[in-house]
């Protein structure tokens, strides 16, 4: 069964035959965006299986630039998957890369300058992506809410039957992506269909996912997030949470978003750059700007001597680690206020005095 083609700059036969190419004993690296979720993971295995079908004599090896999340960590191992992953320093025995759900080249962190000064292959669906410019070869569709789906897509253009753990694998980067299909599409379900009739196993992919235990340290950081958070209004309407963590700032966010935040912003503060990360409620993605998670981090990082980017409602930006939350307070307001929106202090919080 072969999907059909229906989206963006989906090059597929063109990334096949740049694979094909390649030389017998080339090495090709699979890599991803820093602390990789089950997508991210999903997709570099499902590529790796790809190459190693389409041009055996290559070396295909995984590499992370800063690990993978324990989601992601949990899956492999119950899934039996015993993919070594190598770390940036191994990075040196890569001839070619290819990036999978990777939007800037900051999210490769330590691995960004050794991606850039080779070729790379983009395999990626968010909806701002910077590193396509610079790929030789692209599979892009922001229209796809995972990117499991385009790795997908090239399985099944090729007819190859992955094993049925991959598969697994991949449908548990959909599910991972999509919400639990919250975000599905008619093209999601027929990647499902073709992952299930290979044999994938649905269930176990679900069942992985759902039974994430939460540690101490991520309950400390959310209940931390939560109680020193500001609290903002955009035009007497809409509602903005501000909030500083040491990390698990997805986890805070999505607690933020819970409990009725319709904008809330986590900054994580390290030693060479401070991390913003931004989420944004459905309600006002659908009502307001689909985009505004990418274009706030955009704006915060050009802003604020650094790089943004990512999903209309999942979005992250590195800024300069001398930017105060004053300045970060002030560089909103702006972006809000071009947007015709009027930030003004519900109730201040403690984050500008803690994060700093
Ligand atoms: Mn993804």
């Amino acid at each position: 069964m072969s999907l059909g083609e229906s989206t963006q700059r989906v090059k597929v036969e063109e990334f096949v035959d740049w694979v094909k190419g390649k030389k017998a004993g080339t090495d090709f690296c699979v890599t991803f965006h820093r602390n990789a979720d089950p997508d991210a993971v999903a997709s570099a295995v499902g590529v790796k299986e790809l190459i190693n079908s389409v041009n055996p004599s290559l070396r295909v090896h995984v590499v992370a630039p800063e690990g993978i999340n324990l989601l992601s960590k949990a899956l492999l191992t119950k899934l039996g998957i015993e993919e070594v992953i190598l770390g940036p320093k191994d990075a040196c025995l890569c001839n070619y890369f290819v990036v999978v759900d990777t939007s800037t080249l900051s999210q490769l962190g330590d691995l960004s300058e050794s991606v850039r000064s080779r070729q790379y292959a983009i395999i990626d669906h968010h909806e701002v992506n910077e590193l396509i410019a610079e790929a030789v070869k692209a599979l892009y569709d922001p229209y796809r809410p995972s990117a499991s789906e385009l790795v997908i897509r090239l399985l099944s253009f090729v007819r190859m039957r992955p094993p049925r753990e991959v598969l697994t694998l991949l449908i548990a980067g959909i599910l991972f992506d999509t919400k639990f299909l919250k975000l599905a599409d008619e093209h999601t379900f027929e990647s499902l269909i073709w992952a299930m009739k290979l044999g994938g196993d649905y269930q176990k992919a679900q069942s992985i996912l759902s039974s994430k235990e939460v540690s101490r340290a991520e309950k400390i950081a959310v209940l931390k997030g939560l109680s020193r958070s500001g609290l903002y209004t955009l035009n007497k309407e809409w509602l903005v949470a501000v909030t500083c963590v040491g990390s698990n700032e997805s986890s805070v966010l999505k607690a933020l978003i819970e409990a009725g935040a319709d904008i809330a912003l986590a900054i994580a503060r390290r030693k060479e750059h401070n991390r913003v990360s931004v989420r944004v409620s459905k309600n006002f993605l659908k009502q307001v700007n689909p985009s505004v998670a990418a274009e706030i981090t955009k704006y915060l990082g050009e802003t604020l001597g650094g790089e943004g980017g990512g999903h209309g409602g999942a979005a992250g930006a590195l800024i300069n680690a001398k930017a105060t939350s004053k300045e970060v307070l002030k560089v909103l307001k702006e972006f809000f206020e071009s947007k015709g929106f009027k930030l003004r202090v519900l109730e201040e919080g403690r984050w500008l005095r803690e994060c700093d």
